[in-house]
Parts: C-alpha cells; sequence; structure tokens
C-alpha cells in the first residue's frame, strides 16, 4: 500500500505539498473540462464519429469529477485562474483550427499531445499519490489510452491526406507541451514526479503514437525534435 509514497516520506497534509496540489491538480482539473469541451466540438466536426466522440466527452467529464474529490479530500482549493492560463495557448490553437475546420490539427492537439500529456503525467502520479488520488488515477488513466486510441485509429485511416497538416500541427504545438513542462516542473517536483521521468513517458507515448499512425522511424525522431526547441 501506497509504497513509494510511504518510503518517499511525502506529507500528503504539509502546506508545501497543498500549495503545489493547488496548482496540478487545478491543472488536471480544467484540462479534463477542456478534453470535454474539445471531444464535443470534435463530434460536430466528425459526425460520422458523433457518438463515440460524444462517449469520449463524458468520460471526461467523469474524469473531472474524480479529481475535483481529489483535491476535497486533501482539503484543497484547485488554483483553476492558474490553470486557465496554463492551458491557454493550446486552447487557442484548438479553437483557431477548429473554427478553420482543421480537424487533423484539432485531433493532434487533443488526441495525440493532450492525451499522451496526460497519460504520461498520470502514470508517473500513480506510484507517489495519496491512496484516494491512486485509485481514481488508476481508473482514468486507463480512460486515457483509449482517447489516444481513437485519434490514432482515426489518422491511420486518413494518414496520406492527414500528413502535411500533421507535421505542421505538430511543428506549431509540440514546443507548448515543453513550455508548459516546464512551468509544472517545480510544483510536479514537490509532489515526487520527476521532470526527467514526465518527459521521458511523454515521449514514448507520443512516439508510439506517431508510429502506430504511420510514420516511419525516421519522421518520428524528425517530428519529436522538433519540440525540443523550445
Ligand atoms: O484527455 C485528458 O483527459 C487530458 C485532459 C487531461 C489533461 C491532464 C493534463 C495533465 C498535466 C499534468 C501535469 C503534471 C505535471
Ligand atoms: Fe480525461
Ligand atoms: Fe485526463
Ligand atoms: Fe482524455
Amino acid at each position: 500500500m501506497q509504497q513509494l509514497a510511504h518510503e518517499l516520506k511525502i506529507d500528503f497534509q504539509s502546506e508545501t505539498y497543498k500549495d503545489a496540489y493547488s496548482r496540478i491538480n487545478a491543472i488536471v482539473i480544467e484540462g479534463e473540462q477542456e478534453a470535454h469541451d474539445n471531444y464535443i466540438r470534435l463530434a460536430d466536426l466528425l459526425p460520422e464519429k458523433k457518438d463515440d466522440l460524444i462517449r469520449l466527452s463524458k468520460m471526461e467529464s467523469r474524469h473531472k469529477k474524480g479529481f475535483e474529490a481529489c483535491a476535497k479530500n486533501l482539503h484543497v482549493t484547485p488554483d483553476l485562474p492558474f490553470a486557465v492560463e496554463f492551458f491557454s495557448k493550446l486552447h487557442e490553437n484548438f479553437q483557431v483550427a477548429a473554427a478553420a475546420g482543421k480537424i487533423v490539427t484539432c485531433l493532434l492537439i487533443q488526441s495525440l499531445i493532450i492525451e499522451c500529456f496526460a497519460i504520461a503525467a498520470y502514470n508517473i502520479y500513480i506510484p507517489v499519490a495519496d491512496d484516494f488520488a491512486r485509485k481514481i488515477t488508476e481508473g482514468v488513466v486507463k480512460d486515457e489510452y483509449m482517447h489516444l486510441n481513437f485519434g490514432e485509429v482515426w489518422l491511420k485511416e486518413n494518414f496520406e491526406t492527414s500528413k502535411a497538416e500533421l507535421e505542421e500541427a505538430n511543428r506549431q504545438n509540440l514546443p507548448i507541451v515543453w513550455q508548459m513542462l516546464n512551468k509544472v516542473a517545480d510544483d510536479a517536483k514537490i509532489l515526487a514526479m520527476e521532470k526527467e521521468a514526465l518527459v521521458e513517458d511523454f515521449m514514448i507515448q507520443y512516439g508510439e503514437a506517431l508510429s502506430n499512425i504511420g510514420f516511419n522511424t525516421r519522421d518520428v525522431m524528425r517530428l519529436s525534435a522538433h519540440g525540443l526547441r523550445a
């Protein structure tokens, strides 16, 4: 039970922990809300996948409620204004793409980048979470793999016509992820989540996703390297 968290002697009730948690937890709550909104928007853009996408949006709402419960359990008030600002660039890029009917860009932002970010964060968080939050997060991360898979399958089926837009969307949005990671690195460390581990897990998920969609090894390397210039 709580093995690593226990060995590391994490004090979930210390003011330092709760202060960092107020921002990380808010990011997750706001992220789940935006993911919900993004899948609803995608349902409009992809009418033939509407039922699937509405189902994903409902899962995101459930995730949000779960993480709100995690904050209450620790008596933490999430810092939502911080989180809205944290997501603002990706949010803006998604809105602009959606308004232009750029489905490929929307899928890259939500189903690849944000889902891979979520999977990395949740995987790294689970071993160091409090008992309550760990159970919630274990349930959530299984869903996030399904969301990533949705994007992979659609983009694989439409690979040839999506390739150029994927390259451009990757170039625009991957650097933003590294900026976001840098902004949370100090808070994440207080929760015993190391930036290096987050980066490593993200790169593995994202590289696998690109390869599943149809990019060859050389392309995957090239696309992944774009972000590192942030
Ligand atoms: O698809 C989803 O459910 C994703 C919205 C949720 C985003 C979670 C973002 C997690 C970043 C946390 C950073 C911690 C270091
Ligand atoms: Fe989610
Ligand atoms: Fe999530
Ligand atoms: Fe998701």
